[in-house]
């Protein structure tokens, strides 16, 4: 399968070259995109100095930090017409194991996405607070639960499309700018009935630049997925009347 990573960044010129040459040497057969918001650190000089830069490397420079779900778009877009028969999606800061992606596009001759899960028997957080574990946890339940969704990690951020699946579940039409993105596209392809699996992945913390977490990204994925829910729940007509009505 002709494989793409997408990799979206900001400020990781830290571990950029790292990363970019763990994955060009664990998975010998995929091409990185890597989709930058202008990182003021330089991080997109890094990439274009890269010596497979437009061999296997590839950068997709945006003008201003927009937010992890758009970066992804954009990227998936980019894919389009590049004829990639699966994309991978990763963070750039060696959290997701390089080592996993051949085991999660393998995944993909049976399955329509492949989900590289730290909540399944054999999946592993390493070196994350027990808060930030916490946090990891409950915003699993929460969204499981209000959503009713079968996936174990559905804000997992390291998996695998098959190229049709990803335009089918309208992944390139999502509404999410933050990590609800991964929501989002967990939730649409389970509506859809696609084909879902979890591959057990250990989740290391980042060791080198910061997090891009904070309290709106949060906020975002509760408002999200309790308007997606109502939306379900509550037929478009009545939500249409309550409106008119106040
Ligand atoms: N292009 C782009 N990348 C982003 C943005 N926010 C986060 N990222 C990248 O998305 C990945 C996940 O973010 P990260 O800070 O590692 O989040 P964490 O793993 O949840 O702590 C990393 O590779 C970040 O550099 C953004 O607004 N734009
Ligand atoms: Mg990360």
């Amino acid at each position: 399968m002709k494989t793409l990573v997408v990799m979206p960044t900001y400020q990781e010129a830290a571990g950029i070259v790292a990363i970019l040459d763990a994955v060009l040497l664990e998975a010998p057969d995929v091409d990185v995109l890597v989709v930058d918001d202008s990182s003021p650190d330089g991080t997109s000089i890094l990439v274009a100095d890269h010596p497979a830069h437009l061999v296997r490397v590839f950068l997709l420079k945006r003008p201003e930090k927009d937010g992890l779900g758009a970066a992804y778009r954009a990227g998936f877009a980019w894919a389009q017409p590049r004829n990639y028969d699966a994309v991978v999606q990763m963070d750039a800061d060696f959290s997701h194991p390089p080592a996993k992606i051949p085991e999660l596009v393998a995944a993909l001759r049976t399955a329509d996405v492949a989900i590289g899960s730290r909540y399944v028997s054999g999946g592993a957080i390493e070196d994350w607070s027990a808060s930030r574990r916490a946090i990891s946890w409950l915003g699993n339940m929460f969204v499981r639960t209000v959503l009713g969704l079968a996936v174990h990690d559905a804000t997992a951020g390291f998996r695998a499309f098959r190229n049709k699946a990803l335009l089918r579940l309208g992944a390139l039409e999502s509404e999410s700018n933050g990590y609800c993105f991964q929501v989002e596209n967990a939730w649409r392809a389970e509506r859809i009935g696609l084909r879902v699996v979890e591959v057990p992945i250990t989740f290391t913390d980042r060791t080198l630049g910061r997090s891009k977490m904070s309290s709106w990204i949060v906020l975002e994925a509760i408002i999200r997925v309790l308007g997606w829910r109502f939306r379900e729940l509550v037929p478009a007509r009545e939500q249409f009347e309550g409106a008119a009505s106040r």
